[in-house]
């Protein structure tokens, strides 16, 4: 049992006594000295309303069981009696813990009751309070693009912490492209000391385990990606003998090269070491067909072997690759590509759809009996795409078998973006996508939620985020 005496609110955890509670309480700790002060915070809130002060919450937790899986159990319930300055959260397990503390930090308030002397009071609103909450979808994620841009450490872990604000729960790390390769694998160093921008703009298997415990301490599962067989021109600078050549080295590799396989092999050898998620994200998007069948040498091994089409030498590469990814004992994720094209997959593959809300495409793969994430929804790298849109995105409104639709990704594509508008590009859009995915039928929550979105956006403002304002206004902190 952990007590940690927060200023004046005291924490107490029943049943479990782990680094994950231990975190959460230092963080919540460090929360209540970055509230909104609910005396400057009458335009937003009107005082009108019952304020209750909080001394103490206790958490009680069920269940032993710490693994971070998915569609692990991320329920809880919060309970203020009228009168009571008690808070009591149950949670089965850790991670429901995590958001209930998540939420009820959304909640509090602070002020002071007579003059600046007096010790700060925690409030919050509208008691008695009863919450039960639990995601109608299980995968919430990001995709960030660490190719295109090197993101820096301490950027990713910061953002870590803005992920758990919005509740999303999975870090989609696309890690290479054609641009760079800042993935350091420790069996073949030279693939990033000379495919990143820069030897030192790397990310050494430290770095990665890092991110993940850092990840994990919040709730949220790491699934990394290392795209191909296209978008790996940043291989040719180690290792143009594994491209197409058409007529130059470029990507996406060459498929009738058997050193290329080895060379998967010993690339998801280091992802199996160093990710400890289930799921592996394998890409298989936008790849240049026309790059084989430009290429003299690999038109006529084609020939030889009796593959009619460059698709089917596709084919042969996605069959290795998803044999490699079965013999590490992971679930495949592949780009919409991939099952467009018809090519055979294992049936445990998620199919990632991108091309929009492409309901045609997550009908045809449901009926099929594949597991589907949308991302088509929620494209950050598209200024146009504002948060109403991403709010309106139903991600349940096709008509294929809705139990498989996992849920979806927002993407953070990076042409555009590095450490200097990172999270302005984000949030508060992201945070639009966040509450459809876990409120799923937000038809009841539509009313308030300009408002809402603007509070939140504050919030995260207060907390050190630089989310973008939605529209003109001011947020209670700015209040001198
Ligand atoms: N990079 C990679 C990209 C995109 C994809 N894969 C992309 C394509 C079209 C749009 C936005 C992003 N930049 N590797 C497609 C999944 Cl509109």
């Amino acid at each position: 049992m952990g007590v940690v005496n927060a200023s004046s609110i005291k924490l107490v955890c029943f049943g479990q006594d782990t680094i994950i509670i231990d975190a959460a309480i230092h963080r919540f700790h460090g929360r209540l000295s970055r509230l909104p002060n609910y005396a400057t915070d009458y335009k937003i809130n009107p005082m009108n309303h019952t304020l209750q002060a909080i001394e103490t919450i206790e958490v009680h937790i069920s269940s032993d069981d710490v693994k971070l899986t998915h569609s692990v159990n991320e329920s809880y319930t919060i309970s203020i009696n009228e009168y009571s300055s008690l808070v009591v959260i149950e949670s089965e397990n850790v991670f429901g813990a995590l958001y209930a503390l998540e939420t009820l930090g959304q909640l509090l308030e602070f002020g002071w009751l007579d003059g600046e002397g007096d010790d700060a009071v925690y409030v919050i609103r509208n008691i008695p309070i009863g919450i039960e909450d639990f995601p109608r979808y299980e995968y919430r994620g990001l995709l960030i693009d660490t190719s295109r841009h090197f993101l820096p450490l301490d950027l990713i872990l910061a953002n870590l912490d803005a992920m758990l604000m919005n509740k999303i729960n999975v870090l989609h790390w696309h890690m290479t492209d054609s641009q760079s390769f800042p993935y350091l694998i420790e069996s073949m160093p030279e693939l990033a000391v000379k495919g990143a921008y820069h030897p030192k703009m790397v990310y050494t298997r430290k770095d990665i385990q890092r991110v993940i415990h850092e990840a994990y301490l919040r709730g949220i599962r790491v699934i990394p990606e290392v795209d191909m067989p296209g978008h790996t021109q940043s291989i040719a600078a180690s290792r143009p003998d594994l491209m197409s050549c058409c007529p130059h080295p470029s990507d996406p590799l060459d498929p009738t090269n058997p050193k290329v396989y080895d060379f998967i092999r010993d690339i998801y050898q280091d992802l199996r070491n160093v990710f400890v998620d289930d799921f592996v994200h394998v890409g298989g998007d936008e790849v240049d067909l026309s790059c084989w069948d430009n290429s003299k040498d690999i038109v006529h091994w084609r020939q030889q072997h009796n593959i009619s089409s460059s698709v089917g030498l596709f084919e042969l590469f996605e069959t290795q690759l998803l044999e490699i990814v079965e013999k590490v004992g992971r679930t495949p994720i592949v780009w919409q590509e991939v099952f467009n094209l018809n090519l055979t997959l294992t049936a445990t593959t998620i199919i990632d759809v991108w091309k929009g809300f492409d309901t045609k495409t997550m009908s045809d793969a449901t009926r099929r009996g594949f597991k589907v994430i949308l991302s088509g929804c929620w494209y950050l790298d598209h200024l146009t795409l504002d948060w109403q849109n991403f709010y309106s995105c139903n991600p349940s409104n096709f008509t294929g078998r809705t139990d498989l639709l996992l849920g979806g990704h927002a993407s953070m594509w990076g042409e555009h973006v590095d450490a200097s508008n990172f999270i302005s590009r984000i949030y508060p859009r992201v945070s639009a996508m966040a509450e459809r995915l876990w409120t799923g039928d937000i038809s009841i929550a539509k009313e308030n939620v300009r408002q809402r979105i603007s509070d939140f956006r504050c919030r995260m403002v207060q907390q050190g985020f630089a989310a973008q304002p939605i529209g003109p206004g001011f947020c209670a902190h700015e209040v001198p």
